[in-house]
């Protein structure tokens, strides 16, 4: 019987409960401690997801009982919090971004490594079975040579003037909104499929809501009640909603992302199309157990998710046959596997097949590039 493996969560707004979800569904971990800036809100949420201990961060650091901590704050949190676990001795898996600066990245890489613990950040897209199939399609020569990359990652969850979360106070989310928030996903997915590195950036970010209406009180204290202006305090708006980005990869091929939060209709879509030398992979996270495999001289592909029909490295990725469709709940839960094993091994894998906190820093670097170029509208080297 493998020993049971205990795991405690820091902030359950939105993601933290899915890390929770996704956890329960693996064998012989626990999650036992939940975390929240206060000790009532804590108690409040362990009682709602059925935790067995509720504290303060301060206080979680002490259990040595809890061997691994999930960081599930705002992002301005990541770093403070992720370096003071590891100094506990616990290993993190953090949410993207792994910190706002790049040098308390750094910090990080550096300090997991020293204490040689095991981390992660959570690009849990990876983890769409198709995409390691892409990967793997990649490597075994079934792309060809990379000729170009068009991707996008459109929301509309910030549509409206009247659409307000912590994402949009640069003090909390960073400089950097769309591109960090949900860019990083696409960025990172597009280096891990196609296996190039981006060497130049060239961005351009808009703001399509200068102003928004920030709710005074907390949403749940008006639920029921009709808002009105009263309601509302108008504040000025200086992150991207909206970001168009020129990319330059190291085997000299172009290509161009579109990140947009205010798309009506596109609720959560990555879409990312790779054109090669033998095929086109078409990928589209709103429809993630199918891929459309291009051809020039022969039918198109349409490959469906089928543990029978992918590659073995990917099909470990599989949980439910093929027609069962699985998701964006299900990518979680595939990456905490590679991750978990790694904790029971007690390190770090000398080449981890999950994201580490050096692929975090990766993020950091080209979303600050990025940042850059938009800054003096020119091109930028990563
Ligand atoms: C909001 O844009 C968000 O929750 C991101 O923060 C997540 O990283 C993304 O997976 C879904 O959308």
């Amino acid at each position: 019987m493998s020993q049971k493996i205990n795991a405690a969560i820091v902030g359950t707004g939105f993601i933290g409960p899915a890390h929770l979800e996704a956890l329960r569904r693996i064998p012989n971990i626990e999650v036992i401690g939940l975390v929240e800036v206060t000790q009532e809100l804590a108690d409040e949420k362990a009682t709602l997801l059925g935790i067995p201990k509720a504290y303060t961060f301060e206080e979680m650091l002490k259990d040595s009982d809890i061997d691994v901590v999930h960081i599930c704050t705002p992002n301005f949190l990541h770093y403070p919090q992720t370096k003071a676990v590891l100094e506990a001795g616990k290993h993190v898996i953090c949410e993207k971004p792994l910190a706002v600066k790049i040098d308390e990245a750094e910090e990080l890489v550096a300090l997991a490594a020293e204490k040689g613990l095991v981390n992660a950040v959570h690009f849990n897209l990876r983890y769409y079975p198709m995409v390691r199939q892409m990967k793997t399609m990649r490597e075994k020569g079934e792309l060809g040579e990379v000729y170009s990359i068009m991707g996008s990652y459109l929301q509309d969850w910030l549509f409206l003037k009247t659409d307000y979360n912590w994402r949009l106070e640069p003090d909390k989310s960073g400089d950097s909104r769309a591109i960090a928030d949900i860019g990083s996903h696409l960025l990172d997915i597009t280096e891990y499929v196609t296996g190039l590195k981006i060497t130049e950036v060239l961005a351009d970010f808009s703001t399509v809501h200068k102003t928004r209406l920030k709710p005074l009180k907390d949403i749940e204290t008006y639920s029921g009640k009709m808002l009105s202006m009263d309601d509302y305090e108008e504040v000025p708006i200086n992150t991207e909603d909206h970001a168009t980005v020129l990319l330059r990869f190291d085997n000299g091929s172009k290509g161009s992302i579109t990140v947009s939060q205010v798309n009506a209709g596109r609720k959560n879509r990555l879409n990312i199309e790779i054109a090669g030398s033998k095929s086109n992979f078409e990928f589209n996270s709103e429809r993630p157990n199918e891929l459309w495999i291009g051809k020039r001289e022969t039918a198109n592909g349409h490959l469906m998710k089928d543990p029978a029909l992918f590659h073995p490295e990917a099909s470990a990725l599989i949980s439910f046959p093929g027609g069962h469709n699985e998701g964006f709940p299900d990518t979680s839960k595939q990456m905490f596997k590679e991750v978990y094993a790694a904790v029971r091994e007690g390190k770090q894998p000398d080449s981890p097949s999950f994201p580490t906190f050096a692929d975090g820093l990766r993020e950091l670097i080209i979303g600050e590039r990025i940042i850059d170029s938009n800054k003096s509208q020119s091109w930028v080297k990563v």
